[in-house]
């Protein structure tokens, strides 16, 4: 679009802000605005306020979208709508800013496990932004595990805690190791993540660094065991953007990180899966991460952890039950050990403890239900011929799995579709096909081949937004589980 005044074409500068690591809404607003006629500048996630300032001094933009769905976005707005206004080149430059603005599970009749999910800012080791926000009385979206003294969290634990209910700590950061120093402070030993699912879907951190600290995180954690705690962690490779990677690519990622745990003497392991969008697919997918596990773990003590479909989420009670429903059927009939549930409110904000439970019931209920058939992990799908290929690419590239990681990404050995992080190449692209199996669209430089398809048209908006919702309508469209039309 040009300028009617200069007749050139206009710039929009589409940021988050620094707490904030989601990324879809990114990739979305820049569609937009391209088919808009606008040139984009896209600063990615978790951008801090100087950057921010900075770029815009730089760019002089026409105007710039800000876009926040954590729920620290009142918090983080003011903030940097002060930093941009105090600014004598940018005091009138105009600002938009919208998503989603506006944060105890013992006793629920289910066999569960405890979680402490970290904050949105703490994640990020912006520790002074807490601090403000406990001065103000903003409330966060997630517990101040480094910023609280570990005498509050050992208080919080107390009687909660224990062989019977252990309690794991999830977070999200690229640079873990304050918050492990802080968990092994009060003797708590299971936590999640690694260093590419923490790193290149959670921000900006450069992957080499967040390969570096986590193997520190790694030593640091192992020491636990002298105290006489095992730790205990669980990949989050499995998961990655939540949406629209191959299963087989979410399969490699976690085992490469358990094998990356396990290299800097973590000995027990979970590995994750997330439910994608098509059951049978889904299945392959588990019964793939288990073969390979039983192929490449140097240590008996590992399981594998369902999570519950970690996209764009149904709307309807109906379809979000459905859909958890189905998670926990792929977890019993996968023979996970452990699942991670969602609620009916995950698609509009954090839910609260009644929602929780409430889940926790039913995916107890629904697993009760499904028959326990022996699990078969040894077939030979397509999904395990791509994951197999995938890790042993990589592990060929260095002994060391952390360097090996590096390498991988860097020649396109492991290449994430949509993942806007510098350090992932971004030249692979999915599809969900008319079964509604997530594939291949290009494969880029990862290592096989799959018959490319091309496009009749331009990729829109509208047809990210209908794969990324392909889900919710199956799930939020009564009767129409078999029939949604999957995309282009
Ligand atoms: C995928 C996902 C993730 C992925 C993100 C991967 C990535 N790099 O993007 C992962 C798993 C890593 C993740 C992590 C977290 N997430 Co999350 N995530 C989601 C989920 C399931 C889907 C988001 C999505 O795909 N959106 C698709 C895009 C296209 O939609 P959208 O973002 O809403 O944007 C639309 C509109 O909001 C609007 N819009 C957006 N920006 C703007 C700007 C303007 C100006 C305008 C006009 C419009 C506009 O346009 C878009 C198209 O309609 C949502 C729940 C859901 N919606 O089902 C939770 C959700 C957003 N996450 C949430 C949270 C809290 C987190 C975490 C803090 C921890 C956690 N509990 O999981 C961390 C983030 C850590 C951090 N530092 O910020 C909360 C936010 C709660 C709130 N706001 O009250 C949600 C709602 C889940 C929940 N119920 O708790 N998440």
């Amino acid at each position: 679009m040009t300028d009617a005044r200069t007749g050139t074409r206009r710039t929009v500068v589409v940021t988050s802000m620094a707490s904030d690591s989601h990324t879809w809404n990114l990739v979305f607003l820049q569609l937009l605005l391209e088919e808009l006629g606008h040139d984009v500048v896209n600063l990615g996630p978790c951008v801090p306020d100087d950057l921010l300032v900075t770029r815009c001094a730089a760019i002089r933009p026409a105007f710039v979208v800000i876009s926040s769905v954590n729920g620290h976005g009142c918090q983080d707005g003011l903030r940097v709508i002060r930093r941009l206004r105090s600014h004598p080149g940018l005091f009138a430059m105009p600002v938009v800013i919208g998503g989603k603005l506006v944060s105890a599970v013992r006793a629920a009749a289910a066999r569960t496990a405890g979680t402490i999910t970290v904050d949105a800012h703490t994640r990020v080791g912006h520790l002074a932004a807490v601090e403000s926000a406990l001065r103000d009385g903003v409330a966060l979206n997630g517990y101040l595990v480094v910023s609280h003294p570990a005498a509050t969290t050992a208080q919080v634990l107390d009687g909660i805690h224990g062989p019977e209910f252990p309690v794991q700590v999830r977070h999200g950061s690229a640079d873990p190791v304050d918050i492990f120093r802080a968990l092994c402070a009060v003797r708590l030993g299971a936590t999640e993540g690694g260093p590419v699912s923490y790193c290149l879907p959670y921000g900006r951190t450069p992957l080499s660094e967040s390969v570096h600290n986590w193997a520190v995180g790694c030593e640091l954690l192992a020491q636990l065991r002298d105290t006489g705690v095992e730790p205990h962690l669980e990949t989050f490779g499995g998961c990655m953007l939540g949406q629209l990677c191959p299963p087989s690519q979410l399969v490699a990622i976690s085992v490469l990180e358990a094998l990356f745990f396990a290299q800097h003497g973590i000995r027990s392991v979970s590995v994750s899966y997330a439910q994608q969008t098509h059951p049978v697919q889904d299945r392959e997918a588990v019964g793939a991460l288990r073969r390979l596990c039983g192929e490449l773990l140097p240590t008996a003590d590992w399981h594998v952890v369902v999570y519950a479909y970690m996209g764009l989420y149904p709307q309807t009670r109906d379809g979000a039950y459905r859909l958890l429903g189905q998670a926990v059927e792929l977890a019993v009939t996968g023979g996970a050990q452990r699942m991670i549930v969602k609620t009916a409110a995950e698609s509009r904000r954090i839910p609260s403890i009644e929602e929780n439970v409430r889940a926790l019931e039913y995916a107890a209920r629904a697993a009760r239900r499904v028959p326990r058939t022996p699990v078969d992990a040894g077939t030979d799908s397509a999904t395990y011929e791509e994951a197999a290929a995938l890790v042993d690419a990589v592990l060929n590239l260095d002994p060391d799995v952390g360097r090996a990681l590096l390498q991988a990404f860097r020649k396109g050995y492991l290449d994430i579709p949509y993942c806007l992080h510098p350090d992932n190449r971004g030249q692979t692209r999915s599809f969900i096909d008319p079964d509604g199996r997530l594939r291949w669209e290009a494969t880029g430089a990862l290592p096989f081949d799959v018959p490319q398809r091309s496009r009749s048209r331009w990729f829109t908006s509208a047809d990210l937004l209908r794969d990324l919702s392909y889900v919710r309508r199956k799930f939020d469209e009564p009767g129409s589980e078999a029939g949604v039309a999957a995309t282009r």
